[in-house]
């Protein structure tokens, strides 16, 4: 099973559980635009970390500031709200330049984390496996390294360095730097290992000929709770964002007498930062080497559109020009959350489009027409001719390949 030992556990010990603000900084052009979930993700992000949220506030942004990212005048007012919410950490819910973390910190006298480092410490607290937290720490020492400021990050906590403000010196700077790079390259040299331990399985699983399908999809879709009931298995599944960073594989019957092997992965979600997706390349390339993907979706989230295309955008990242629609199937989940109304619009729409399957993993409501459609695909492929030979049972057609 996939536990999660140390998931708080660091918060506990250096006592963590603070206070913060955040900011969702909303351009002009967006400012109509329905804000709602973007806030509540934020907040579950930061809850997910044991912050506790004591005030969060939209920003419009005409200009972005070289210096602040933001105006004089609303900084000013973020130092007032800080100080009336007793919070010393402020959260930005946008990527900011090092530069403009450095000079918020110094001009708010409080630690600033924007949303790429707040992700990355989800990460470093979620990764369990040796792979799963060597990636993260590449990850994390990557963006330290392009910050002026050492970051208030997991590394940080671990070494009980928790809590400074401003930065070091510049000659600290460089050694500091000096520091990272020569932790870049030992992690570098680990994950080489066991990247290639990885290479090996994979070309075994290969020459298995069974097909490989990998779930993806943006965090929280359910795609763990769709594994374990596909699998039957008991992976890590909650109701939590980014709850599984490793991969699992799983037999998974097709029929009495097949099997294809299904793979459980990390989520997505918008803004995922550039430095996870490359230092989690070999979890990633999972989903390279996949035939088929099942992309989960969450039907029932009112924004689902946006994170079917975050989704899509982020596999077309790591496939390249290897990103191949046609092998993708939705996995319209959680349906069981619908009210009347859309339960009959989406099981129309689905029914008609051939690629979909509108599930719920809590009901257990979908795995047949999923697992038929799954089987569908995978007859009219040549690659799987041996697999589907061995499958049928159909005997005069055996006779005549004969
Ligand atoms: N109501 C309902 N809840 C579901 C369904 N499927 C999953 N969930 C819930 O959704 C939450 C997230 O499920 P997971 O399976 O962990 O989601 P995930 O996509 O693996 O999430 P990450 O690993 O964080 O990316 C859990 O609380 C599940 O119980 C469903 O069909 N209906
Ligand atoms: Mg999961």
């Amino acid at each position: 099973m996939n536990k999660v030992p140390h998931l708080n556990k660091i918060s506990k010990d250096n006592n963590l559980n603070q206070n913060c603000i955040i900011i969702n900084p909303i351009q002009v052009f967006e400012r109509k635009k329905n804000t709602k979930y973007n806030e509540e993700e934020i907040s579950n992000l930061a809850q997910n970390i044991n912050l506790i949220v004591k005030y969060q506030k939209n920003i419009i942004i005409r200009k972005i500031t070289p210096a602040l990212f933001f105006g004089k005048g609303q900084v000013q007012n973020f130092k007032i709200y800080l100080k009336e919410y007793s919070s010393n950490l402020l959260l930005i819910n946008s990527q900011i330049s090092p530069i403009q973390q450095r000079n918020l910190e110094l001009s708010l006298h409080c630690k600033v984390l924007d949303r790429t480092g707040l992700i990355l410490e989800i990460f470093g607290e979620r990764a369990v496996t040796k792979h799963g937290k060597l990636q993260v720490d590449l990850a994390t020492l990557s963006y330290q390294k392009s910050r002026l400021v050492r970051s208030w990050t997991h590394l940080e906590r671990q070494r009980g360095g928790y809590g400074f403000m401003g930065g070091p010196g510049e000659r600290q700077i460089e050694s500091d730097k000096r520091q990272i790079n020569k932790r870049i390259s030992k992690i570098k040299n680990e994950l080489k290992k066991i990247e290639s331990n990885k290479l090996i399985q994979r070309r075994n699983r290969n020459k298995s000929l069974k097909p490989f399908i990998s779930l993806v999809g943006y965090t929280n879709a359910g795609k763990s709770s769709i594994f374990n009931y596909l699998t039957k298995e008991n992976v890590y599944a909650k109701n939590q964002l980014f709850a599984t960073l490793d991969t699992t594989m799983r037999k998974c019957s097709l029929s009495y007498k097949n099997h294809i092997i299904l793979s459980d992965t990390v989520g997505f979600i918008t803004n995922l930062p550039t430095e996870l997706v490359v230092s989690f390349k070999t979890t990633l390339d999972e989903i390279h080497f996949s035939d088929y993907l099942l992309h989960v979706i969450d039907i029932s989230n009112p924004e689902w559109e946006t994170q079917k295309k975050t989704v899509e955008k982020i596999l077309a990242t790591i496939l390249g020009d290897k990103f191949d629609q046609t092998k993708i199937i939705e996995i319209w989940n959680k349906s069981d959350l619908l009210n009347k109304e859309n339960l009959i619009y989406f099981t129309n729409v689905s029914k008609r489009n051939k690629n979909t399957i509108l599930f719920s993993s809590k009901l257990k409501e979908g795995k047949e027409e999923l697992l038929n459609l799954i089987s569908r695909r995978i007859k009219k492929n040549k690659k799987f001719f041996l697999f589907n030979f061995a499958t049928s049972t159909d005997s005069k057609k055996i006779k005549t390949l004969l």
